[in-house]
């Protein structure tokens, strides 16, 4: 039997993982000046307990790795009302390790990159989706790339884990099909976070580098289409939305000319 809708008073709620920092941390802040109340995960605790200090009311933190499955598990777990009733899935906590081509890379950043982006975002997807189905109210976010839909040297690993969050959202949208619960995919060009300094193991003049001369889209700007998406009308669902500073662009196909391609 299902159950029946909720009020369209009762309070909002959105699960965003890794709002610790960049576009995670950004949309944590735009659902909750919305009047939303917010779950923010991420490691780092000292810093969820300074977003937790600073919004106050209506944002609940849990520090967790969302690559340890039972950890998450108990996270859902202990969330009390109205919090375990969870509109809006962001998931956004993920990373890309290295520009290393393929021979080069090294294979322990690959697993964290498939482990972060790929497994934990399935596993919580599966575990929040039943409740979304059983009230009839839901939205699954997810914070693809345009390395998903475009290959570049070193983009391999990483690349390909943006391509399965793809996927992975227009497949939701194939099994919902017959419930109200939506399903985007959120494809980003560059964004000034901590997402370069991370890349690069920390060095941190290599990441300003990756921005400099050039106005990159903003935490922000990923939050207000994030936000767009979860409040349009009940029947529109956005399946893909692929945004770039206007100041990023494409290049043309790459020809080796020297020969080097022959045995
Ligand atoms: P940041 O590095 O600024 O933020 C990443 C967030 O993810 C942090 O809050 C981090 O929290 C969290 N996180 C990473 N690993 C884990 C983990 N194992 N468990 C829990 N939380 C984790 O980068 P962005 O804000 O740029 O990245 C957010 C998303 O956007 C990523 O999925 C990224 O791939 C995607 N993206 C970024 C683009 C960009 O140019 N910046 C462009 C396109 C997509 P903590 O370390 O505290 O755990
Ligand atoms: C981040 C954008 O182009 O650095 O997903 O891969 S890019």
């Amino acid at each position: 039997m299902l159950a029946s809708r909720p009020s369209p008073d009762s309070p909002r709620v959105a699960l965003v993982t890794g709002v610790t920092s960049g576009i995670g941390e950004a949309c944590a802040r735009r659902f909750h000046a919305e009047g939303w109340h917010v779950i923010g995960w991420g490691r780092r605790r000292e810093r969820l307990d300074a977003l937790a200090g600073e919004l106050g009311d209506r944002f609940f933190v849990q520090s967790l790795d969302v690559r340890d499955r039972s950890a998450m598990t108990a996270a859902l777990a202990a969330l009390p009302a109205p919090w375990s009733s969870i509109d809006v899935l962001v998931n956004n906590a993920g990373l890309a390790l290295g520009l290393e081509k393929a021979p080069e890379a090294k294979l322990d950043d690959w697993d964290t990159m498939i482990d972060t982006n790929c497994r934990a975002m399935v596993t919580l997807t599966r575990a929040v989706l039943p409740g979304m189905v059983e009230r009839r109210r839901g939205h699954v976010i997810s914070i693809g790339s345009v390395a998903g839909n475009y290959p570049y040297p070193g983009g391999n690993v990483y690349g390909a884990t943006k391509a399965f969050v793809r996927q992975f959202a227009l497949n939701l949208r194939a099994d919902l099909l017959g419930t109200p619960v939506r399903a985007t995919n959120i494809e980003p060009g560059m964004v000034e976070t901590e997402f370069s300094a991370v890349r690069f193991g920390g060095d941190g003049d290599r990441a300003k580098k990756v921005y400099e001369g050039m106005d990159p889209l903003t935490g922000f700007d990923i939050a207000n289409a994030v936000f767009w998406c979860a409040s349009l009308p009940p029947h529109v669902n956005i399946n893909t939305l692929e945004l770039m500073p206007t100041g990023q662009g494409f290049s043309p196909f790459a020809v080796d000319r020297s020969g080097g391609s022959r045995a």
